[in-house]
C-alpha cells in the first residue's frame, strides 16, 4: 500500500517563506480571511503582535523596517481586506515617503467577483489602489508562486532606495494545497537582499576635490545614514575630516549629540554660511528648506544661497531635485563613506579655525541660553522644564528608545533631549505625521528589547492611544509621557463665533490620560511637577512596567505648529 503524498497549503507556504527569509515577527490585526493565518503564525513560532487598528500595526512594521532593513529584513504588516487594507495604507504610504522597507500584506476577496464588481464581502481592487502609494505591488494567485511573491516583495522593499511594498493575497490562495516537497522547493531564500552599490571612483574623486577646496564645509547627516548602519565609518568620516555636522532629526545619535563637531545648536548660522555642504542620506526637501531661500542665505524665499552641494544617496534621481548637486555620489552609504575615507588619505587638512571657531562661539551661546532656561522650574511645568527631566533620563539610559510626536512636544524634544546612540530617536519623519506614536513604541520595544520612552503631545497621542492596551497585553517596557497642554498646540484658543463649542484646537481640560493605562493593568502617573515626572519616569525604566505619565504642561506655553508656524497660510483678507 502506498501512503498519500504529504501536502502543504498556502497558509504554511506563506509562513515558511517569511521564516526562510528571517522575518520572525508579524504586526497585524486578524479577521476574514487571515484569522487562521495569524493563529498558524503563532503555532509555527513566529511572533504575532496583534493591534487595535491597522494604521498602528503598519507604523510598527515600518519602524521594524527602519531598524532591520539594512540587514535585509523588512517589517511586515498583515491586514484583512478592504477596510483593514485601507487602514494599513496610510502607514504604507508613510513608509514609502520615509524610505523605510515595509511590506503591507492584505487578504483580499474573490478575484472573479471583485473584477466583475459583483459586490463580494469587503470587495475592493486593493492592488490598483496600493500601486501609486508604494514602491512595488504584487498579487499571488497560486500556492506554487508564494515563494516568488514573497521574494519579490522582500527585494523590492530593501534593495536600492528602501520603501513600502504591497502584497495581495486573495482568500482562495490560503487553502490551496500542493505536494509538500515541491512546495518547499518553490520557496526562495533571497540571496544578498541588500546588494552593495559601489560608487564610481571618479565620483568619489569629484567629491573630495570639492570638499578639499571648501573654506566653510558642512556635513548634513539624514535618517538614510542612520538606516544604513554604517555607524563607525560615518563617525570616522566626520572626525577624520574635522567638518562640522548637522544631524537631521532621526540622525541624532549617529554621533552623540554632545560631540564637539555637532553644529545642531548653531543651525541657523551654519546653513547660510557654509560654502560646501555634503548631504549623507538626507534629501533637500521641506525640512531643509529645499536647499535655497533665506534659510540658506538666499535673497528671497526661492533664491539660491550660493552653496555647492555634494549628495551621497542610493537614488540617482534624487540629485538636482531642488537645487544643483555639483558632486553626486550614488551608491550605498556604507560603500560611499568607506570610499571617501580611503580617498582622504592620512593628511586631510581640517577646516579653517575661523569657521569652526565661529560655529563654536554661536553654539556655546545657544547652549548657554538653553541651560539658563532649563534650570528654571516654573509651576505649572512648561515644555523646557519637563524636557529637562527627560533629557536627564535619556542621558542616564542611552540605550532607551525615544519615540516622539506632536508639534511643540516634538520640536522642543528634538532640540533639548540629546541622543547618544544611533537609531534611538524615532519620530514623525518626512511627513510630520501624527499617529505614529504607539505603533512605533510597540515595535521599538519588540525589536530592541530596550525600554522605550514615548514623548507625546496630547493631540498626537490620541491618534493611536488605544494601543496602550496592546502595550499592556504584551507587557512591553514602554513609558508614555503625555505632554498635556489641553489641546493642539495650546489649550487657550477661543471659539471665534463666541458660541458654546470650544475652539477646534482645544480639548477637555485636565483630562486624566493616566487612567487609560490603569484600565488595562499598567501604571498611571499624574505628574504636575518635575519631581513627580522624574520619579515616574525613573520608576518606569526600573520596573519595565507599561506606564503612562500624564505630565501637566502650561496650556499657554506652546506656539501654533511649534517651529513651523510659517507654513500656515495666512489669510490675505482680514475680516
Ligand atoms: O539656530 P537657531 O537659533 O534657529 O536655533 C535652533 C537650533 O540651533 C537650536 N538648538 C539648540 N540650542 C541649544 N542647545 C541644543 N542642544 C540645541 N539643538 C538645537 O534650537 C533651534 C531649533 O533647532 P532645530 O529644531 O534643529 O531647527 P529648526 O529651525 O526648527 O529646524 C527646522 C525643521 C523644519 C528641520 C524642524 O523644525 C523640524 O524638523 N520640524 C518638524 C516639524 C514637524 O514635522 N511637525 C509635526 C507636524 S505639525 C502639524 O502638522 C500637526 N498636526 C496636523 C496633523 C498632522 N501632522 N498629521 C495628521 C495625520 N493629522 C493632522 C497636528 C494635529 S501637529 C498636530 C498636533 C499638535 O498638538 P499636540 O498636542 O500633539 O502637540 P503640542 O504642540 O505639544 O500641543
Ligand atoms: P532626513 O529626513 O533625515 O533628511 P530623508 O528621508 O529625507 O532623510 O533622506 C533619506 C535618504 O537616504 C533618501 O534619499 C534615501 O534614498 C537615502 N538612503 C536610504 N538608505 C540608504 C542607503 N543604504 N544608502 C544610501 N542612501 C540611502
Ligand atoms: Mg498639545
Amino acid at each position: 500500500m502506498t501512503s498519500a503524498p504529504a501536502l502543504t497549503d498556502g497558509f504554511h507556504l506563506f509562513l515558511d517563506a517569511l521564516k526562510l527569509n528571517g522575518i520572525n515577527t508579524i504586526y497585524g490585526l486578524p479577521g476574514i480571511p487571515i484569522t487562521d493565518l495569524t493563529r498558524m503564525a503563532q503555532a509555527e513560532g513566529l511572533r504575532m503582535i496583534s493591534f487595535r487598528h491597522e494604521a498602528n500595526a503598519g507604523n510598527a512594521a515600518s519602524i521594524a523596517g527602519f531598524l532591520n532593513g539594512a540587514k535585509g529584513v523588512p517589517g511586515v504588516c498583515l491586514t484583512v481586506s478592504a477596510p483593514g487594507f485601507l487602514n494599513g495604507l496610510v502607514a504604507l504610504a508613510n513608509a514609502t515617503t520615509n524610505c523605510w522597507p515595509m511590506i503591507l500584506i492584505s487578504g483580499s476577496s474573490e478575484r472573479e467577483i471583485v473584477d466583475l464588481q459583483q459586490g463580494d464581502y469587503e470587495e475592493m481592487d486593493q492592488l490598483a489602489i496600493a500601486k501609486p502609494l508604494c514602491k512595488a505591488a504584487f498579487r499571488v494567485l497560486h500556492a506554487e508562486d508564494i515563494g516568488v511573491g514573497v521574494a519579490r516583495a522582500i527585494r523590492a522593499a530593501v534593495s536600492g532606495r528602501p520603501g513600502g511594498v504591497y502584497l495581495d493575497l486573495p482568500a482562495k490562495l490560503f487553502a490551496q494545497t500542493m505536494d509538500a516537497a515541491e512546495g518547499k522547493n518553490s520557496l526562495i531564500k533571497v540571496v544578498d537582499p541588500v546588494p552593495r552599490q559601489l560608487p564610481a571612483p571618479e565620483s568619489v574623486q569629484r567629491d573630495l576635490n570639492l570638499l578639499k577646496g571648501a573654506k566653510k564645509p558642512l556635513i548634513i547627516l539624514g535618517k538614510g545614514a542612520a538606516y544604513a548602519q554604517a555607524d563607525a565609518d560615518v563617525r570616522a568620516l566626520v572626525e577624520k575630516s574635522g567638518i562640522p555636522y548637522l544631524p537631521m532629526s532621526m540622525a541624532k545619535g549617529i554621533l552623540p549629540d554632545t560631540h564637539e563637531q555637532s553644529a545642531a545648536a548653531a543651525r541657523s548660522f551654519v546653513l547660510p554660511e557654509a560654502d560646501v555642504v555634503m548631504l549623507i542620506g538626507a534629501r533637500l526637501n521641506w525640512l531643509l528648506s529645499h536647499g535655497k531661500g533665506k534659510t540658506w542665505g538666499g535673497k528671497d524665499h526661492k533664491a539660491w544661497g550660493g552653496q555647492k552641494f555634494i549628495q551621497v544617496d542610493i537614488s540617482p534621481t534624487e540629485m538636482d531635485s531642488n537645487v544643483r548637486i555639483d558632486a553626486p555620489l550614488v551608491g550605498d552609504i556604507g560603500s560611499c563613506v568607506s570610499a571617501l575615507l580611503a580617498g582622504m588619505g592620512n593628511n586631510w587638512a581640517k577646516p579653517p579655525v575661523e569657521w569652526t571657531g565661529a560655529i563654536a562661539e554661536r553654539k556655546n551661546k545657544n547652549i548657554g541660553k538653553m541651560a539658563e532656561t532649563l534650570a528654571k522650574d516654573p509651576a505649572p511645568m512648561n515644555f523646557h522644564s519637563a524636557l529637562n527631566v527627560v533629557r536627564d533620563i535619556v542621558k542616564a539610559h542611552p540605550d532607551a528608545m525615544l519615540v516622539n510626536e506632536g508639534a511643540n512636544a516634538l520640536d522642543f524634544t528634538r532640540s533639548i533631549v540629546d541622543m547618544y546612540q544611533p537609531r534611538k530617536r524615532l519620530d514623525v519623519g518626512t511627513w510630520g505625521v501624527m499617529g505614529i506614536g504607539m505603533g512605533f513604541a510597540v515595535a521599538a520595544a519588540v525589536e530592541s528589547g530596550q525600554p522605550v520612552i514615548a514623548i507625546e503631545g496630547d493631540s498626537a497621542f490620541g491618534f493611536s492611544g488605544m494601543e496602550v492596551e496592546t502595550i499592556c497585553r504584551y507587557n512591553l517596557p514602554v513609558c508614555v509621557v503625555i505632554f498635556n497642554n489641553n489641546g493642539v498646540y495650546r489649550g487657550t484658543d477661543k471659539n471665534l463665533s463666541g458660541g458654546a463649542d470650544v475652539a477646534p484646537t482645544v480639548f477637555v481640560k485636565d483630562s486624566r490620560y493616566e487612567k487609560l493605562m490603569e484600565a488595562f493593568g499598567g501604571v498611571g502617573v499624574y505628574a504636575a511637577t518635575t519631581a513627580e515626572l522624574r520619579r515616574g519616569m525613573e520608576e518606569a525604566i526600573r520596573s519595565r512596567k507599561p506606564t503612562l505619565i500624564n505630565a501637566i504642561i502650561d496650556e499657554t506655553a506652546g506656539t501654533e505648529s511649534g517651529r513651523i508656524t510659517s507654513l500656515n497660510p495666512a489669510a490675505a483678507l482680514k475680516k
